[in-house]
């Protein structure tokens, strides 16, 4: 195991230089290790972040900082990469360099770590993936992944919208989509699920990354609203997303809900998610759950035990409606249950 960091130590040579709590917030923090004789054992862990593109990301962060806290015996290096990748290989380097006990990635796309992963191993550094997925030729580059199925909360949003366009007698689905960050397995699964249902002889109308942002979301819907006047269905693969293509439908002069022009479909389920799904402007919400801090700790606690976590642990999500139109969605022959929202659930929430 690598040299660990001795809290004590830590806070009093680092309050020695600069007025900082421990725990610092990037990732180029120096940490100087000390041996483990004497003094509380601390677990350095160095998270590689996606960024701050989006309310779900915020919900992650939150996450993993409170979990990985000094209270809870961890010093927690985190590395906000704003969306870049090559940001997330400099991150990793330096966990590498500052000899960090675990390094903990939620990489932006799936492609292109093999190199940075291998070094990581050779430094024999467990590298635990969260979120999305890496796609590399090598599965023990890592040590676990835990995050969500993307590709079924895109199956179980098509049903769900297969449903509703029969119940409610839609006789045409246009539908504008709007994509996440192409190439994370957010986005992969969510198109793979919703491409998937090609066999209800839907129109896409218009494809586009929004990059999960809400100013991008609202750019994308804008020139799809100006080249295509038959849009009725929005498709947005994350909750930001969609409150952007709210604001550009709204500005368009065009209603959104169950009795407006154009029904917007959303991921994530974020607290502000479901606050539009309560009044119909979100009209079917899919979760995506961010609260992976004690998932990850879970992992590390078995790796400390001499354990061996599962090497591929998906999170069980919900999902919710502004209405019960639809009870239930079924893929590959498991039946989901739909929410109906309620003011009293919304209130229940976490995140
Ligand atoms: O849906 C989106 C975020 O990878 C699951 O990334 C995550 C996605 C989430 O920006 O809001």
């Amino acid at each position: 195991m690598k040299k660990r960091l001795l809290a004590v130590l830590a806070c009093v040579a680092m309050t020695a230089t600069l007025v900082v709590g421990c725990g610092g917030n990037k990732g180029d923090g120096s940490a100087e290790g000390g041996d483990n004789s004497g003094g509380d054992d601390v677990i350095t862990v160095g998270f590689s972040q996606v960024g701050a593109e989006s309310d779900w990301r915020t919900a992650n962060s939150e996450s993993m900082k409170s979990t990985f806290s000094k209270e809870n015996g961890y010093e927690l290096i985190f590395d906000d990469a704003q969306q870049k990748q090559e940001n997330q290989l400099t991150a990793i380097r330096n966990f590498i360099q500052q000899e960090v006990d675990y390094i903990v990635l939620a990489p932006v796309t799936e492609t292109g770590w093999d190199t940075v992963l291998q070094e990581a191993k050779d430094a024999d550094i467990p590298v635990i993936i969260v979120d999305r997925m890496v796609d590399v030729s090598d599965d023990s580059l890592y040590t676990a992944w835990v995050g969500s199925n993307f590709k079924l909360e895109g199956e179980k949003a098509a049903e769900w919208l297969n449903s509703y366009a029969q119940a409610k007698g839609l006789s045409e689905v246009n539908i504008a989509h709007i994509q996440g960050t192409i190439g994370a397995s957010a986005q992969i699964g969510r198109t793979e699920g919703l491409e998937a249902a090609d066999k209800y002889g839907w129109n896409i109308v218009a494809q586009q990354t929004g990059e999960f942002t809400q100013a991008k979301g609202q750019e994308v819907m804008e020139s799809m609203l100006k080249q295509y006047d038959n849009i009725n269905v929005v498709y947005c693969e994350n909750d930001n997303e969609a409150f952007g293509a709210i604001d550009a439908i709204e500005a368009a002069g065009k209603t959104v809900g169950p009795d407006g022009d154009i029904l917007v479909m959303s991921f994530d389920t974020t607290n502000a998610g479901l606050t539009d799904t309560l009044s119909g402007k979100i009209i079917c919400d899919t979760e995506c759950n961010p609260l992976h801090g004690p998932r990850v700790e879970e992992i590390i606690k078995q790796l400390e035990n001499g354990e061996t976590p599962e090497k591929v642990a998906y999170v069980e999500e919900e999902m919710f409606a502004y209405d019960d139109t639809v009870k239930d969605v079924t893929v590959d022959g498991t039946k989901y249950d739909v929410t109906k929202l309620t003011q009293e659930i919304l209130d229940g929430r976490a995140y």
